[in-house]
């Protein structure tokens, strides 16, 4: 393991990048904006349907992506890797696949696989490439699990009652068109064969991600740890299923561990810029430029890694916000590092 960890070890700093069809919605549903959570999950907040969300997917087209520059931000910032979205809970794969119909390439405008040309791009900026995997949420493949997040004030839905005595019932869902299979059917006919697909199409992965654990079960967990050995040299974060499936690393979220909570393990915090990770279109928190930095010095002295996340907007492009913050990052960095 310390030989695998080496190159993980010594990066201490990667981006993060939260993007899907959830960005064309910027955190905002039919004029109300989402109260709670990242925008990422506007599909569950709201409990939109899925005709409806695939119908926004249809539209989505980010003419503005341009991998080659991701991945230069994340290098001059001073990153070592990056951990892209390939599949966030909504389910909308932003690669090419034979196991759905809910891809980029199938649905949207765009019509094409998103993730080949940043794996290129990576390798030429020496940035090592991740893919986070929602592998047991799915909100859109019939199947799929779904964390159940009653709705709230704040979205002034009138049927918010009748909707939270439905998924209360429905083991979180919301829509009868996503239980037309089993959770294990869709962990065979899609989970599985997709993480495969993501292990044998985009050359050498560094980290694998997975994210939201729910109720896979130990047999199911088993099938995703036999893909991955497609790739034996990959870097796992602790999400599979918990406990008996620990993986690498430790995924702090939003915090830098305090040393006391340290046990020797390899860990990664993972944090946003504002408070979203999907683009959430009216939210202006931003943290400082200071702040940010501050945060990489604490968890690297303390061992750790950070991970620090973008959330594109529609077209594909970073906000400014993040732009200027990388840029100040990466000023400091010229400065302060060695390599
Ligand atoms: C969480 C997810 O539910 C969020 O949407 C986000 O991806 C974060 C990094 O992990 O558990």
């Amino acid at each position: 393991k310390d030989k695998r960890m080496e190159w993980w070890r010594e990066a201490r700093f990667g981006m993060f990048v939260h993007f899907g069809t959830y960005a064309q919605w910027g955190g905002v549903y039919h004029g109300h904006e989402q109260a709670h959570g990242g925008a990422e999950w506007i599909m569950n907040r709201a409990k939109i349907p899925i005709q409806e969300y695939i119908d926004t997917a249809k539209n989505f087209n980010p003419v503005n992506y341009n991998p080659d520059a991701w991945a230069k931000m994340a290098k001059d910032a001073g990153m070592k890797y990056l951990v892209v979205t390939t599949k966030h809970h909504d389910g909308f794969a932003l690669f090419n696949t034979k196991a759905s119909n809910w891809n980029a390439v199938t649905v949207s405008t765009y019509g094409r696989d998103l993730i080949a040309p940043l794996a290129v791009a990576c390798k030429k900026y020496g940035i090592k490439l991740g893919f986070y995997y929602s592998q047991s949420q799915d909100w859109v493949n019939p199947g799929g699990a779904v964390a159940r997040k009653p709705m709230k004030e704040g979205w002034a839905n009138p049927d918010s009652t009748q909707i939270d005595a439905y998924t209360a019932q429905h083991k979180g869902h919301w829509d009868a068109l996503q239980q037309t299979k089993t959770f294990d059917e869709y962990i065979n006919d899609v989970a599985v064969p997709q993480v495969k697909e993501l292990l044998t199409n985009y050359g050498e992965i560094a980290v694998f991600w997975w994210d939201t654990p729910m109720d896979i079960s130990n047999a199911e967990a088993q099938k995703f740890k036999e893909v991955l050995k497609l790739q034996p040299q990959i870097i796992t974060n602790d999400r599979l299923k918990r406990p008996n499936f620990s993986g690498d690393t430790k995924t702090p979220e939003q915090k830098i561990p305090d040393r006391s909570e340290l046990d020797g393990e390899d860990w990664e915090s993972c944090m946003t810029m504002n408070t979203s990770w999907g683009y959430k279109s009216w939210d202006d928190d931003w943290k400082s430029s200071q702040d940010l930095i501050r945060n990489l010095i604490n968890s690297s002295s303390k061992g750790g890694n950070y991970l620090l996340n973008i959330g594109p907007k529609p077209d594909g492009s970073f906000p400014q916000e993040s732009i200027d913050r990388l840029q100040k990052i990466g000023a400091w960095m010229k400065v302060n590092s060695e390599a």
